[in-house]
């Protein structure tokens, strides 16, 4: 592979909802498509999936742009590129920019599954034919219509909820859901609206039999989740505190956490993404793949790496048409009680629709 060109798009999607979590509400949706150009032609997408605000990473779009712009394309236009993996160790000098890392390195992952006639999850090594998948709801004005969201997603077939939970938007909201809905899979996201102090509210949780509670503590830390641990027999599952192989061992090894969220952007690629999904299998923590609202392209890519083995619990990558409209990819992605169809064709395995791609972009600047 040499990437011979390199186009970054700033987009701007409106959401069909607004989505509220404990540390702010999206509107629309602004993030970074990265497509990379081989020398023989073949085309690759990734996507940024920071938010316009640093509430949930240091990481926003004008930072990745920044990085992607300043320094990583700098690093791998016109270089020969043997296999994917390498970007992970050519970018390893920067540190952290996790999500603009992912962007550029999904799209030259994308570029070598369609050299090799290989779908992208084929090109990971996974093997599911079909994934299983959750949703995530946020924060709504009352607990009735919560409720009622969470009946319509439950009679989708969706293999379990998630909810965003805050202070005072917790325990007896949770009740409520359990009563409501007795069999159904359910956990919680807090985002890292608690501390330890909340330790005796937080233990109120462990009735309602919730698969996991995601991120209670500070977005950095694994200490605090290690003492908390130990006080709840709801498993913790860590999402903000890991950003790498390492973070994950270190986190495991503490005891910090039983389940782990694996997001793309988050932990810097696909290459580190499946570092983490291995060390897990052999260390018996259960993985899922979590979302950042993205489009089609990152979900796409999401869908990819869920084929791995040990992506045995539901992730949070619902169909395109829960957050879109429109999507930018066709077919679009769709899940059917619950079972999202992994796609054969190369690659990322949708097409990307230009036309939908060039109506939802504000900016546009080509490298080469
Ligand atoms: O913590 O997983 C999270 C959305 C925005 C920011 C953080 C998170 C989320 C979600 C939604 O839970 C996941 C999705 O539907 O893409
Ligand atoms: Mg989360």
């Amino acid at each position: 592979m040499r990437i011979e060109k390199v186009t970054l798009r700033l987009m701007e999607m409106e959401m069909k909802a607004p989505f509220t979590t404990s540390f702010g509400t999206f509107k629309t949706r602004e993030f970074i498509l990265v497509e990379a150009v081989d020398a023989d032609g073949t085309s690759g997408w990734g996507e940024t999936v920071a938010f316009n605000v640093p509430f949930y990473s240091e990481e926003t779009v004008k930072t990745n742009w920044h990085m992607l712009e300043d320094y990583l394309i700098p690093l791998i236009l016109h270089k020969e590129i043997e296999h994917p993996d390498e970007v992970n160790e050519i970018f390893a000098p920067i540190r952290k920019n996790n999500m603009a890392k992912a962007a550029i390195e999904g799209a030259i992952w994308d570029v070598y599954a369609k050299q090799n006639n290989m779908s992208l999850a084929e090109a990971l090594g996974g093997k599911r034919e079909s994934i299983d998948v959750g949703i995530s709801i946020g924060i709504q004005d009352t607990v009735e219509e919560l409720v009622e969201i969470v009946r319509g997603f439950v009679n989708e077939g969706y293999k379990r909820i998630k909810v965003k939970i805050k202070p005072d938007w917790d325990v007896e909201v949770m009740r409520t859901l359990r009563s409501e809905f007795p069999d159904t899979a359910i956990m919680a996201d807090a985002n890292s609206a608690y501390s330890l102090n909340d330790t005796a509210l937080l233990k109120q949780l462990d009735e309602f039999d919730l698969m996991m509670i995601e991120q209670p503590l500070a977005s950095d830390d694994i200490i605090d989740h290690a003492k908390l641990q130990k006080e709840l027999s709801t498993p913790i599952c860590l999402d903000e505190s890991i950003h790498s192989l390492e973070d994950a061992k270190k986190a495991v090894e503490l005891g910090s956490t039983k389940i782990i969220n694996i997001k793309i952007g988050r932990v810097g690629g696909l290459t580190e993404a499946v570092k983490i999904h291995d060390y897990c299998q052999e260390n018996n923590i259960p993985v899922w793949c979590g979302g950042m609202l993205e489009s089609g392209i990152g979900r796409a890519h999401n869908v990819a790496l869920t084929t791995l083995p040990n992506f045995t619990l539901p992730g949070d990558t619902a169909s395109s048409s829960r957050y879109w409209e429109k999507d930018l990819i066709e077919p679009e992605v769709v899940s059917v009680d619950g079972l999202i169809e992994v796609p054969k064709a190369k690659g990322i395995g949708y097409e990307v629709n230009l036309e939908t791609v060039d109506q939802f972009t504000v900016d546009k600047k080509e490298f080469n």
